[in-house]
């Protein structure tokens, strides 16, 4: 499975969006990784669907919207996005997920699923045929900076191996949090496809977006 990285624009210089947004593009980076958080499921608020709407607008590449959000089932239809696009809800976030996956599905984007580092990846066993992703948290939503936590590399390995023994091995894991050079090419190792690029390795002082991207991806392949 060829390994994509997603560059999360709650990280990005926010004043000057667009320009980082081009850099991205010529940077080749596979998505633009979108953070929701409602300051309820997680104690912070960050980017919303107007600039989520005017940013489709703008660009190709294709949106990996992350709800960290209570019931996202309420918001679903406040995004314009279409087939390329990723929308990913948390399992612990909606009583009725099961619900909320397939009004993703009839809205024409792909279907993400997300746990947080606490939450069995069997608890996803039964709905499998409604996503396309899953999003193994490697720290606890809400903030960028922080450590990835104990588990994670563990936890993704498990979730490859079940995956294969479901017979959905096509499914993608994406990973969220942390992901450093070391501990991308680690989690690539462990059954991996998509990483979440911010702070600790995409968005950085002495680094233009080009050299940060293109480091990563070349730290994957060796
Ligand atoms: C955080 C959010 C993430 C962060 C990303 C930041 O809850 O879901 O997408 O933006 O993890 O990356 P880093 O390298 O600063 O942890
Ligand atoms: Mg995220």
């Amino acid at each position: 499975m060829k390994k994509m990285i997603s560059a999360s624009l709650m990280c990005a210089d926010l004043m000057n969006l667009e320009a980082g947004i081009r850099e991205l593009e010529k940077a080749g980076t596979d998505y633009l990784h979108i953070d929701i958080m409602d300051g309820a499921f997680v104690p912070n608020i960050t980017l919303g669907f107007d600039l989520i709407n005017a940013i489709k607008k703008i660009t190709d590449v294709p949106l990996d919207i992350h709800m960290m959000v209570n019931e996202p089932s309420k918001f679903i239809d406040r995004m314009n996005l279409d087939e390329n696009d990723i929308l990913c809800v948390h399992l612990e976030s909606e009583i009725h997920v099961h619900r909320t996956l397939e009004m993703i599905k009839a809205k024409g984007c792909k279907a993400g699923l997300a746990i947080n580092p606490q939450t069995p990846v069997e608890n996803v066993r039964h709905l499998t045929d409604y996503f396309d992703m899953l999003l193994v948290m490697t720290v606890s939503p809400g903030f960028a900076g922080q450590k990835m936590f104990a588990g994670a590399e563990l936890k993704v390995t498990h979730a490859r191996n079940l995956l294969k023994e479901w017979n959905c091995e096509e499914k993608l894991i994406e990973v969220d949090g942390n992901i450093s050079l070391e501990n991308g090419r680690t989690l690539s190792k462990c059954g991996a496809d998509i990483f979440v690029l911010g702070t600790s390795s995409l968005f950085l002082k002495d680094k233009s977006l080009t050299d940060a991207a293109n480091d990563f991806k070349a730290y994957l392949e060796n």
